[in-house]
């Protein structure tokens, strides 16, 4: 199956789709209302990343920590992952990517990941990080949640309050005294040795959704403001008014350190309260 062909999901109550394309969850609706966003301008083009949805970030968060021009937010968003399950049930999809000799020139250590969805009430998705090589190594992942919003002024993200994050749009490195975090602007928060659910107040849908996790201590909350996402060619006009990311992962201080053989997962949940 091409790794840019749509797989569809469903269950009674909800439907999603994903793509071996970057082991990318791209869609979760349950009962009708939209759960992830997903840009309407997204490009779907092998080598290059989805804009929305559930993308894997690994080996790296960010920028290329050791500046070689390597890829934002690591390669594995922009591979073809091999399809792991059957197709034999709806509401279920596994995916499989590991190293090869591109891989190894960008980052020279063996590795397994498996990335698993399923559609339930909530989207449960898990991302398992396997060392297959001989020596040990370190690496950060995150499951980059896009979530929709009728309007990121009236949004609000509860759970955090408490938490260090460091501020890649002010700068500087602080602790949360807020019980909420608004969103007035540009935010892009890396928060650190937090293991919370995080709930995203949507005031204008009128209603709360929720990203639980196990096997992550950082969260990041994103949302470009108007300025930044207008540099964003794969992001619809106006479209950042109605999206928020809330990211789980282990970035920084959290990051993975696994020896030959040894594995991590972690797992989250999305869904919206009630
Ligand atoms: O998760 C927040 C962030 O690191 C932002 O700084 C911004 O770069 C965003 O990810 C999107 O990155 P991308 O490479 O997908 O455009």
């Amino acid at each position: 199956m091409p790794a840019l062909e749509p797989i569809a999901l469903r269950t009674v109550a909800s439907e999603g789709e994903a793509y071996a394309h970057g082991g990318h969850v791209t869609r979760f609706a349950a009962h009708g209302q939209p759960i992830l966003f997903l840009s309407s301008a997204t490009k779907f083009t092998p080598g290059e990343p989805i804009r929305g949805g559930v993308p894997v970030i690994f080996p790296w968060f960010g920028d290329d920590p050791e500046r070689r021009g390597r890829p934002a937010h690591g390669f594995a968003r922009r591979r073809a992952w091999r399809r792991l399950d059957g197709g034999t049930d709806p509401a279920y999809v596994a995916f499989e990517l590991t190293d090869d000799l591109q891989t190894l020139a960008l980052w020279p250590h063996r590795f397994g990941l498996v990335l698993t969805a399923r559609l339930g009430s909530k989207l449960e998705v898990s991302l398992r990080v396997e060392n297959r090589g001989r020596e040990p190594f370190s690496c950060e992942t995150a499951l980059h949640t896009y979530l929709t919003v009728g309007d990121i002024g009236q949004a609000a993200v509860e759970g955090l309050q408490g938490a260090r994050f460091t501020d890649k749009a002010f700068g500087g490195d602080h602790l949360d005294r807020e019980p909420t975090v608004t969103f007035p602007g540009e935010v892009d928060r890396t928060y650190t040795g937090t293991t919370t659910t995080c709930r995203v107040i949507d005031r204008a849908l009128r209603r709360t959704l929720t990203v639980a996790k196990e096997g992550s201590h950082s969260t990041v909350v994103w949302n470009p403001g108007a300025a930044k996402a207008a540099r964003f060619r794969d992001l619809g006009a106006g479209e950042w008014q109605r999206l928020v990311c809330v990211e789980s992962g282990n970035i920084g201080p959290d990051a993975l350190h696994l020896a030959p053989g040894a594995s991590h997962t972690m797992r989250v949940w999305v869904g919206a309260d009630g």
